[in-house]
């Protein structure tokens, strides 16, 4: 209704426009018409008397008046007069209006038509009405006599040229109405045909050609209705909102979680133990959440004094002092590693799945510890369930068989698993000699999430491609049997606000103590790179961007440092051995070309830093360059976003994450692209701090609204929902309804 008042409100202004423009612009063209018309009625007039006229112009006046009164014999000229060349009256008509004597109606002439024309006319007010006064010259063989002039009466010509007038403007707005008022009928009916097609096409089985139509504006109104019910939920996520929702949709239950990676690592160095996090973005998403809803979370003990720390049953409640879950740790030989974590995981699957270039390797006793590992991980998991339907969150590449190992042992179980990393094409998958075996292993979640749309496509086609199944794609779904496993996407985050921020330094305090700490001078410009050393993070690329801006804007020489952060990872695999080589001497080799002397353009510093230490080197610096050559999310932006309380400092950052989808306010750049990285860099620099401002406030409106409570809380209430759904299917399997058996749970 609405709508259609506003329609109507700017028709009738349309409307009362259009017609006062079509006013104007009749008025201008019936004068003309009738001027014409009235110049041609006086040319007649005189033609038809012109001979008479000729005639007794000089010899007889009576004669020339009689017929000037013949003239005005036409209904409309009123009067008539003669006149000759130097303006006296030769003679004149009855009822010839004051004002036209010869001498002024000449003098006219003469100034309108100043090259000598032979008519003259003009359009008068009177009190007694309009007048059209018009001269003409009369002549004799050739030669001019005089001017012959003749008075017409317009009054009911004007009367006329009105009613027309107003029946024009009135005809213009009837039909405007009425074809305003026929296309909007017109559209009511199309739009309600449309919207009557879509709804059955949406209700129903659309017709081939509409169905991918269909699917997006499914999936759109899905996403839509979901959003717009979280909204009116409660606003923001945060761990409160998080924790109402778990415990609305939970009812207190608790979330088990299995990922390789603990969230504390015990480590012993003399007498004393210390408590470390580890560099991992899975840990960084999935910590708060777990200090949000509680639960247990299942991992791979790796820290020297991680034994001396559990109790009996292999827990121990985190975090230190706080202890809001328990973390329930597995442990493994040294073999078992070795061919689970770095060979399976690690030197398969990693690069398998990342577009490094790097060769995946696939060894067959790796292959055979990673199903003993993943079996080992999915019993410990089954251990600590409370009931038989749990909700299991299965993380990353580390455990794609284990969700259908805990199927098999809990069929009822709620199982969703998210893969961090990116999830290749078809043909790529393809190579893993044990494709079938892991995609049907992780067919035994009940939804399996990915970063990303095209993550999730890449699966769905992976699927299409080596299994036996019925793929739905208009919900996103694989179907076995009277299973059912959907793929969506979550992009993760991180927590916000970070719940130790206030602990970090301020902007100002940490661009001294950085600087300082690194022997640099108070005013050097600082870039900050923070990674665990990975060859898909960039790292060689990042620094050959350095030595391009040095190169190409000498200007920043001795005057910008590039700092990396370079946790080490995955030391014991030879290939990132040899990256922690090639990355040192590339920043060797720039530093000697580009800064012999004085501040170095490149400081490596390859060690783990403590995250309030890493969030003091995101706010000591100008711009954070991530350059990953393939990534699945990479949290180092989001955080170096979540740092810069102060709405300062610039995010280059590649186009290969899943970042520069969330990030647009970033300078996004393609990382193989050393020369333009190298210029993004210089532009960073130089960029105004107004703009600078404008840009993180819009990246942190986005981190802010889009954090990992979100990411969870969405996953969350997806397994919730479906486990309702499965439970009530459960109850009509036992007969508890009437009704007919449904075998899908969706
Ligand atoms: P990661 O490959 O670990 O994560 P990322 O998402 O960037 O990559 O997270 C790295 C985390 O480690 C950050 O929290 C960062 O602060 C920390 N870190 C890095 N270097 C460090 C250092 N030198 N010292 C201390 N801490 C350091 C995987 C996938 C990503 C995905 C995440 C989460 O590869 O694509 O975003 O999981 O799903």
């Amino acid at each position: 209704m609405r709508h259609m008042i506003r329609f109507l409100v700017v028709l009738l202004v349309s409307l009362a426009l259009l017609t006062t423009i079509g006013y104007v612009v009749l008025t201008r063209t019936t004068q003309a018409w009738y001027e014409h018309e009235l110049d041609l009625r006086t040319r007649l007039a005189v033609a038809s008397a012109r001979q008479s006229l000729a005639a007794h112009w000089t010899s007889n006046r009576m004669r020339l008046r009689e017929t000037l009164a013949d003239i005005t014999h036409d209904d409309r000229i009123m009067a008539a007069a003669a006149c000759s060349l130097d303006g006296n009256l030769l003679a004149v008509t009855d009822s010839y209006p004051p004002g036209f004597s010869c001498r002024e109606v000449l003098a006219r002439m003469q100034f309108d038509t100043p090259d000598g024309g032979t008519s003259w006319s003009m359009i008068s007010d009177l009190s007694s009405g309009r007048i059209h006064v018009s001269a003409m010259r009369i002549e004799r063989e050739g030669k001019p006599l005089g001017v012959v002039i003749l008075v017409q009466d317009l009054s009911d010509l004007s009367q006329r040229d009105t009613a027309t007038r107003n029946f024009i403007v009135v005809g213009f707005a009837v039909l405007s109405i009425c074809a305003s008022v026929m296309t909007l009928f017109a559209a009511h009916i199309a739009w309600k045909r449309w919207t009557f097609e879509l709804r059955q096409a949406l209700e129903g089985e659309p017709r081939r050609e509409f169905q991918p139509l269909v699917r997006d504006v499914r999936s759109l109104a899905d996403t839509l209705a979901r959003e717009r019910d979280n909204e009116e939920r409660g606003g923001r996520w945060s761990p409160t909102r998080l924790r109402s929702t778990l415990s609305q949709y939970l009812q207190g239950e608790r979330v088990v979680i299995l990922a390789n990676r603990e969230p504390y690592v015990h480590q012993r160095t003399g007498d004393s133990v210390r408590v470390s996090h580890p560099a991992s973005g899975l840990v960084t998403a999935l910590e708060p959440v777990m200090r949000a809803c509680s639960g247990v979370w299942v991992a791979h003990g790796s820290g020297n004094a991680d034994r001396e720390t559990v109790d009996k049953h292999d827990r121990v409640k985190v975090p230190p002092g706080e202890e809001s879950y328990s973390l329930r740790r597995v442990w493994l030989t040294d073999e078992e590693e070795a061919g689970y974590y770095y060979g399976f995981a690690n030197e398969g699957l990693w690069p398998l799945c990342h577009v490094a270039h790097a060769r995946p390797i696939f060894r067959a006793e790796d292959y055979a510890h990673y199903v003993r590992v993943n079996r080992k991980f999915a019993d410990v998991v089954c251990e600590e369930v409370d009931s038989d339907d749990p909700i299991v969150l299965v993380q990353d590449y580390h455990f794609a068989l284990a969700p259908k190992m805990i199927r098999q042992r809990l069929p009822r179980a709620t199982i969703i698993t998210f893969w961090h990393i990116p999830w290749p094409n078809a043909e790529r998958v393809g190579i893993c000699p044990w494709r079938e075996e892991l995609i049907s292993g992780l067919l035994g979640s009940s939804v399996v999430g990915f970063h990303t749309q095209q993550h999730c496509n890449n699966f769905i086609d992976s699927v299409d491609a080596f299994m036996e199944s019925r793929i739905d794609r208009e919900s996103n779904a694989v179907i076995q049997g009277s299973r059912k496993t959907l793929v969506r996407p979550y992009p993760i985050s991180i927590e916000w606000p970070v719940s130790w921020i206030h602990k970090v330094q301020p902007v100002d305090e940490a661009r001294i103590s950085v600087r300082r700490e690194l022997e640099l001078p108070e005013n050097i410009l600082l870039g900050v790179g923070v990674d665990r050393l990975d060859y898909t993070k960039g790292i060689e690329e990042r620094f050959a961007a350095v030595g391009e801006l040095l190169a190409h804007h000498p200007e920043y020489r001795g005057r910008f440092t590039f700092v990396q952060l370079a946790a080490p990872s995955r030391t014991k695999i030879p290939l990132y051995q040899e990256v922690s080589e090639r990355v040192e001497t590339i920043a060797k080799e720039i530093n000697a070309k580009w800064s012999p002397t004085g501040p170095p353009a490149i400081i490596l510093l390859r060690q783990h830093h403590e995250p309030m230490d890493v969030f003091r080197y995101y706010r000591a610096a100008e711009l954070c360059y991530v350059s990953s050559l393939h990534d699945g999310m990479n949290l180092v932006a989001k955080e170096f976003v979540a740092a810069r309380e102060d709405e300062q400092g610039v995010l280059v950052l590649s186009q290969f994450t899943g970042a520069a989808r969330d990030l647009t306010e970033a300078l996004i750049v393609n990382p193989y692209d050393v020369r333009r990285a190298g210029d993004a860099l210089a532009a960073a620099l130089t960029m105004p701090t107004d703009e600078q401002r404008e840009r993180m406030r819009s990246m942190r409106r986005i981190v802010a609204e889009f954090n990992v409570y979100r990411w969870a809380g969405r996953m969350l209430v997806d397994a919730a929902e479906l486990r309702r759904k499965e439970r009530l299917s459960g109850r009509m399997t036992a007969g508890e309804y009437s009704m007919p058996i449904p075998v899908e749970v969706e």
